[in-house]
């Protein structure tokens, strides 16, 4: 089954809405697989947004990421790559459908709330990178209520 990786950014955390973000991925019907609040150092950062090193806001990009904890969440489901990036919204809150998470709770792009895999190629190597020791193995008794 297709995995994501989301990230709540520091001011998701700050602004008090891990539960409301974690209880949207629930509600779908998506599993959560991995979950861990940590704080991560300028080098993790770069890494983890390595593809855009050389844009005008990488550096306060990398700013934004290291300045407070964030909440590293594996998820797994059906389509769990596209149907997260539609739950979160366009990268611009400003362009954000209201309804997302995005749209609902952000005005800025640098301070856009969550990180959510753009591909599935992307979200294994982010899933590598951020859950070396990999996904949590259980499933949900609740599989045949949302998988036909
Ligand atoms: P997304 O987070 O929607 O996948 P992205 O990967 O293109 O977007 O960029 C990563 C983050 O970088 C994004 O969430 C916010 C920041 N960012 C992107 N474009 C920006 C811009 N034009 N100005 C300022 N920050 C930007
Ligand atoms: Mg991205």
């Amino acid at each position: 089954m297709e995995q994501s990786f989301i990230m709540i950014k520091p001011d998701g955390v700050q602004r008090g809405l891990v539960g409301e973000i974690i209880s949207r991925f629930e509600k779908k019907g998506f599993s959560l697989r991995g979950l861990k609040l940590m704080s991560v150092d300028r080098a993790f950062a770069e890494n983890h947004y390595s593809d855009l090193a050389g844009k005008p806001f990488f550096n306060g990009l990398i700013e934004y990421i290291i300045s407070g904890p964030v909440v590293a969440m594996i998820w797994e489901g059906k389509n769990v790559v596209a149907t997260g990036r539609k739950i979160i919204g366009a990268t611009k809150p400003v362009d954000s459908d209201v309804g997302t998470i995005r749209g609902d709770f952000a005005i800025d792009v640098g301070r856009n709330i969550i990180h959510g895999s753009d591909s599935v190629e992307s979200a294994r190597k982010e899933i590598a990178l951020w859950f070396p020791e990999g996904p949590v193995n259980w499933q949900s008794s609740l599989h045949s209520w949302i998988y036909e």
